[in-house]
């Protein structure tokens, strides 16, 4: 049977799963409402987390796909999955048109000299512009410097929703045909007699874990065919050799893998019995084989030091607790998430490096969700050396705000030493891009959501490692923190609400020393939230016993760690987040600010 593999990608949310999704309905292999997005923090925040294989037959031929995740933070895993593909269907939804995340995957894949398939997507939307868009995206392949080949690719406009997809936008189509026949057509075919010929050669572009099967390698067989049980041998990146044995194998199909006995050159497989196998590293037959090119795998950006909950509530409702079991389960997350380093040589903390602020969120997320409690430090941005020079990683900022709002927005983002590329308006709205440290851009997300009400659009990615930009001054709010321990009170709280933003409500539980919200002001200010109203036996009006409490702004993970100042910590349990000093009473904490 003839092999195709492609991958799919855009922009966030344009809708590559669902396309996904779809093609696999209907060609049999997944029920209606089964969804790649499998993992539950996928389904929650409603986008791809992590890059998943499928595979789906259609016209005697079988497709293999791999479903990228859109979202910035995890953009060296689209990279990855690049390599060991044939083509590429690129999504871009026919309202936004081509989004930032388009152009670095289109610039990936044309580099990489893949001639992308398009589709236009969400041609249903009322504010749907298929053709302009289409004319975007062609211009898209022009400013990237696609060569002939690439620029006379197919344009499909499609409804994934509905699992339909045409050639023309006039078309008349029920469904996916004419893309799954546009795939037969333009993708080349990946399997063939004088490949399976060859010695084997398997290239490993992602990582599983299975607690039985131990570590995962899903990867491409580019020569051969490899067999269940067989000794290989791996060549690393260097050169550098070793044996191995392969204990299971298995292949995609629809959302589950199917156990196989061997496959052929053009697969795409998943192996166990490799407990040491990485990204990039040629499995062979013989030790004389070439190992094939290396794949990249991006450095980490931001790190921060994760150790135990030692607060005065740590233990209430976590099952696991202790430095052995936090370590554990870090080691567990190394096998499979690529992009993420930890030192364990510091004996307080483990120092973790990922790719931005929501990959290591996610972590954290997951943990918190099997039972784990923790504490972490601020998040820092990684400065290194490079050739005796200090140098930090930059982002390319791409804002979309109410042209009235661009002003304030500019000025926001040059006071944390950003440089204004390009500034474009449309319809009342400005289009904005900024080069700008990584360090300036940490915690102002949500100053921008305040900033524009809302009514913006904020999108960054890493562009790389540049000289250091010099001193950043933020954080204008100070701290409000609680010096009393105890159940925080309406009575206080209506008070302290006017002097900044509570991140607690009534009845919380609070302890001496943690955060209860921001002070306005600026500076870090000590408040006492459980005290009540004075009982006095005149009773003077009725009136004075309304008390009116704005929600709080109840801290997540992510916004706490974007709040969080440098003498704080984010104490992570199953049911809270709570934010902490440091030191948590005003005596040591004038103390350690003494010896500074
Ligand atoms: N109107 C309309 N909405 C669509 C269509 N296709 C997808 N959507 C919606 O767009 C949203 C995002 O779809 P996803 O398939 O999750 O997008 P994605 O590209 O996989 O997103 P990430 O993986 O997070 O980058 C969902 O709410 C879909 O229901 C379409 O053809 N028309
Ligand atoms: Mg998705």
């Amino acid at each position: 049977m003839d092999i195709r593999n492609i991958a799919i990608i855009a922009h966030v949310d344009h809708g590559k799963t669902t396309l996904t999704d779809a093609l696999m309905r209907q060609t049999g292999m997944s029920e209606v409402g089964d969804s790649m997005d499998s993992n539950a923090l996928e389904q929650e925040r409603g986008i791809t987390i992590y890059s998943k294989n499928t595979s789906v037959y259609y016209s005697d031929t079988k497709i293999n796909i791999v479903d990228t995740p859109g979202h910035a933070d995890f953009g060296s895993e689209v990279e990855r999955v690049l390599r060991s593909i044939d083509s590429v269907l690129l999504v871009v939804d026919a309202q936004e048109g081509p989004m930032p995340q388009t152009k670095f995957v289109l610039k990936k894949s044309l580099d990489l000299g893949l001639k992308p398939i398009v589709v236009i997507n969400k041609i249903d939307k009322p504010a749907a512009q298929a053709d302009i868009v289409q004319e975007m995206v062609y211009e898209l392949f022009l400013d990237l410097e696609a060569n002939d080949e690439q620029l006379d690719f197919v344009t499909l406009y499609a409804i994934s929703r509905d699992g339909i997809a045409k050639l023309h936008s006039d078309d008349d189509s029920k469904d996916l045909t004419p893309l799954l026949e546009t795939i037969l057509k333009e993708v080349p075919v990946a399997s063939g007699e004088e490949l399976q010929k060859k010695p084997l050669r398997m290239q490993p572009f992602n990582l599983a874990y299975d607690n039985f099967l131990g570590r995962l390698a899903i990867g491409r067989i580019y020569e051969g065919t490899i067999k269940d049980a067989s000794r290989v041998t791996i060549k690393d990146p260097d050169g550098k050799i070793r044996e191995g044995k392969i204990s299971k194998l298995f292949t995609f199909e629809g959302l589950t893998r199917k156990e196989v006995s061997s496959a052929d050159a053009g697969d795409i497989v998943m192996i166990a019995g490799l407990p040491d196998i990485f990204i990039g590293e040629t499995i062979c037959e013989n030790a004389d084989q070439e190992a094939l090119p290396a794949i990249n795998v991006d450095e980490p950006t931001i790190s921060l030091n994760l150790f135990v909950n030692n607060s005065p509530f740590a233990g209430k409702d976590g099952k696991f607790v202790t430095n052995r079991q936090i370590k554990e389960r870090l080691e567990k997350e190394l096998e499979v998430n690529v992009g993420l380093k930890i030192d364990f040589s510091a004996i307080e903390f483990y120092k973790i490096y990922g790719r931005g602020e929501m990959h290591i969120a996610i972590l954290l997320e997951n943990m918190r969700r099997e039972g784990y409690e923790m504490q972490i430090s601020q998040p820092h941005v990684i400065i290194k050396e490079e050739d005796g020079q200090k140098v930090e990683p930059f982002e390319e900022v791409t804002i979309n705000v109410p042209e009235s709002m661009s002003g304030s927005i500019i000025k926001r983002l040059s006071s944390r030493r950003g440089n204004l590329v390009e500034m474009t308006s449309e319809n009342g709205h400005a289009k904005i891009i900024f080069e700008i440290p990584t360090r300036g851009l940490l915690g102002y997300r949500n100053e921008f959501v305040v900033d524009t009400k809302g009514e913006g659009i904020i999108y960054s990615r890493v562009i790389g490692f540049r000289p250091y930009a010099g001193d950043i001054k933020k954080h204008d709010v100070g701290s409000m923190i609680s010096m009393a321990t105890g159940k925080a009170l309406g009575f206080s709280l209506c008070n302290l609400q006017n002097r900044g933003t509570l991140y607690i409500g009534a009845t919380t539980q609070v302890y001496e020393g943690m955060v209860i919200g921001n002070a306005a002001k600026g500076d870090d200010m000590t408040v006492n939230p459980i005290k009540g109203k004075q009982l006095s036996n005149v009773r003077a009006s009725g009136s004075d016993d309304a008390i009116v409490l704005t929600p709080p702004t109840v801290l997540t993970l992510e916004k706490g760690m974007s709040v969080m100042s440098e003498d704080e910590y984010l104490e992570i349990t199953p049911h809270n987040i709570r934010l902490r000093k440091q030191f948590l009473t005003e005596n040591d904490r004038v103390r350690a600010g003494r010896k500074k």
